[in-house]
């Protein structure tokens, strides 16, 4: 084949393959059986493989997953995703209609009704045609750049199908990465089997499938899309929201057909009673229904509140609820010690999945409740939420059942558990407790801290019980008894080495990673980046006074007490001297010392919605002025920034008679910026 004729070949397979994904994954109507799909897939391989100069990156080759990433790049949302109100009763509806006919002076309101799929939302860009950046909700503002692992993603079109012969320069389109039931039941078995933690719902099954280093991986989780919103389409205009979903179904994207336009308060309720019962029967599961104004002329006029459009709204079911048998009850012991009771229950069906426990959040829970083993209860499960015990059936309870006394000692190491004052968990105060040790080495791999590859529950269960390790910081020492792990049962050489390189390789972790990993109670990513940035090392971290920590932007006093407490503690002395031993890094990039200016050792509270700057925007900004942006006001604060739809900061500022500034004094004050 000469290579004119073998690029033609190329295009025209490529087209052809488009159409046939499109036919089989969007519509679900196959025009060929797929061994023939597969042979015109791998005659393409072939081809592009001889001729890689032909192959372009929207290949349908390319679905396999290109380079893995090592840390997902962010990505800025412009528009800001938002997020939606919520609405639990027909009354709730009609609150939310009559409202937004009053905004628009009481003309007729048109409403788009459509399901609202339980996945993670997500924001697609095309350019002239081509998906080039694929990215993650986030926080609505910043999300995480995961193009390699969408490419996967049988239903979302590498190529825009033309409409009226053409492609928009630049369009952006949003919705929703899901997976299927069927689809998170067989990877749950897997996952059973191998002894791992389960995925609670879609929404936690679609999160950790895009998050994959591996694109490879994402495809195997099988994920979809649902889009529905188009955001931007240059040199394409659409009359409605209705006609946008009609658009972006022309452009080849999966757009939910279970829709409907209707103009009245009262149609949109008959459709939440149609899909009450109706939701059991889709393939996917569906946290709820999404109500939108149709008209964009309408949206525009009824705008925004703080954190919602005032033109859309989700309908959620109500929790479903049933009756089973309390068989039993048991404690977990947390990473921190604190020992959480659950319910052990007979099986039951609820919202389309098996239930088996139940959590029962604490002591004080279980006594107002009174929740007595051998009890029939009522459980609740909604959405995201893990089952609880709502109330027990007190009709069915048997005369023989005993109020249900919280353990005096740690069911993992026996030392006797406490309950701080005015707090309500319990805890197992042993820091050297085996439960926590376990917690404690699983937190400290685990992805968002040092992100040690194949190291998971299993594993660790058997390196302590071994007694291969004690801590963390000896998985570092690890390789020096290479030999007693080839012989463990299942670990073959080649596992043994792969796990070892993956330790090794976390030496070099940035510092905030192993902050995070360090586990202090209330120490998230976020807090763990400020105390890496801003003090530049371990030791620094170690010897700040609560004072000093607190000075950091967005630090606050419950945190920088929890950072001082655990740092006094001899064991987590122990253990930073092992990892630093070992060779981990401890010292990061530190941030330029705190700037100098108006604002100097001032402390300003940001309430409301700025039309400037966004929430990091204008701490960053008060940092740059010497100031600290703080969450909540006192007598020290030195003025409150109040942007729209401030709320009850306002009020207590005024209380405080701390000064109030609007976005625009605050500009004439200190800018220009
Ligand atoms: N429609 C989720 N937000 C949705 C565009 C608005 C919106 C959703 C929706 C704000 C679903 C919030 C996150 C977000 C894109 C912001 C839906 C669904 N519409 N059908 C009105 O099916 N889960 N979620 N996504 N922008």
């Amino acid at each position: 084949m000469i290579r004119q004729e073998a690029e033609q070949r190329i295009i025209d397979l490529s087209a052809e393959l488009h159409r046939h994904e499109h036919a089989y994954y969007v519509l679900n109507q196959p025009e060929i059986t797929d061994a023939e799909f597969d042979k015109l897939i791998q005659e393409l391989k072939r081809l592009e493989e001889e001729y890689p100069e032909f192959r372009r990156p929207d290949s349908p080759t390319q679905r396999v997953g290109g380079q893995a990433a090592s840390d997902f790049a962010k990505v800025q949302h412009e528009p800001p995703m938002l997020s939606l109100d919520n609405a639990f009763t027909a009354e709730q509806l009609r609150e939310f209609d009559r409202r937004a006919r009053s905004l628009v002076d009481g003309e007729p309101v048109a409403y788009v009704c459509e399901l609202k799929i339980d996945g993670l939302s997500i924001s697609l860009r095309y350019e002239n045609g081509r998906f080039v950046q694929g990215a993650t909700r986030g926080d609505g503002e910043t999300g995480e750049d995961v193009t390699e692992n969408l490419k996967t993603v049988r239903t979302l079109p590498l190529r825009l199908e033309p409409v009226d012969g053409r492609v928009p320069p630049t369009l952006i389109v949003r919705g929703e990465c899901y997976m299927e039931k069927r689809t998170l039941e067989a990877l749950n078995e897997k996952l059973a089997e191998q002894g791992k933690a389960l995925l609670q719902n879609p929404r936690n099954a679609a999160a950790g499938g895009l998050r994959q280093k591996d694109p490879k991986k994402t495809r195997a989780r099988r994920l979809d899309t649902f889009l529905y919103q188009l955001v931007t389409a240059d040199g394409f205009s659409v009359e409605s929201h209705w006609e946008s979903l009609d658009l972006l179904e022309r452009f080849h994207f999966k757009v939910n057909p279970n829709r409907v336009r209707v103009q009245s308060i009262d149609a949109v309720i008959a459709w939440t009673e149609e899909w009450r019962e109706r939701r059991y029967e889709l393939p996917y599961e569906i946290d709820g229904l999404v109500i939108k104004v149709d008209d964009p002329e309408q949206r525009r006029r009824m705008g925004f509140t703080a954190k919602f459009p005032r033109w859309a709204i989700a309908y959620k079911f109500p929790a479903e609820e049933q009756e089973t048998v309390v068989e039993g009850i048991s404690l977990e012991v947390g990473r921190t010690g604190a020992v959480t009771p659950s319910a052990d229950l007979r099986p039951i069906r609820i919202a389309g999945t098996t239930v088996k426990r139940a959590t029962l959040h604490n002591e004080d829970n279980i006594r107002q409740k009174d929740i007595r083993i051998g009890d029939t209860v009522i459980v609740r499960k909604a959405g995201e939420i893990i089952p609880e015990v709502v109330r027990v059936v007190l009709e069915k309870r048997s005369p023989d059942t005993e109020p249900w006394t919280f353990p005096e000692t740690c069911p993992a190491c026996g030392a006797e558990l406490v309950r701080a004052e005015g707090e309500s968990a319990t805890r197992c105060p042993n820091t050297l407790c085996p439960a926590q040790q376990y917690r404690a080495v699983l937190h400290f791999a685990s992805r968002d801290a040092m992100d040690i590859d194949g190291l998971g529950e299993a594993l660790v269960q058997l390196f302590l019980e071994e007694e291969l390790i004690g801590d963390a910081a000896d998985l570092y020492k690890l390789h020096e008894r290479r030999s007693e792990l080839v012989e463990i049962e299942r670990m073959g050489a080649k596992s043994v080495d792969n796990l070892l390189a993956a330790i090794d390789a976390t030496r070099q972790n940035p510092l905030y990673r192993l902050v995070y990993a360090l586990g202090i109670r209330h120490v998230g990513e976020r807090a763990a980046r400020l105390l890496a940035e801003y003090l530049g090392s371990m030791e620094a971290i170690e010897n700040a006074t609560p004072d000093e920590l607190q000075a950091i932007p967005g630090l606050g006093p419950k945190i920088a007490e929890s950072v001082s407490e655990f740092f006094r503690s001899p064991r987590s002395h122990e253990l930073l001297q092992k990892l630093r031993a070992a060779g981990v890094n401890m010292v990061g990039e530190k941030r330029t010392a705190p700037a100098e200016g108006p604002l100097t050792g001032k402390t300003v509270v940001v309430t409301g919605t700025l039309t400037r700057w966004g929430r990091k925007e204008i701490e960053e900004l008060v940092a740059s002025l010497g100031g600290k942006a703080s969450g909540s006001v006192s007598k020290k604060t030195f003025f409150v920034l109040a942007g729209e739809a401030a709320g009850s900061k306002l009020d207590k500022a005024r209380d405080l008679g701390v000064p109030i500034l609007s976005e625009e004094e605050f500009l004439q004050q200190y800018g220009p910026f």
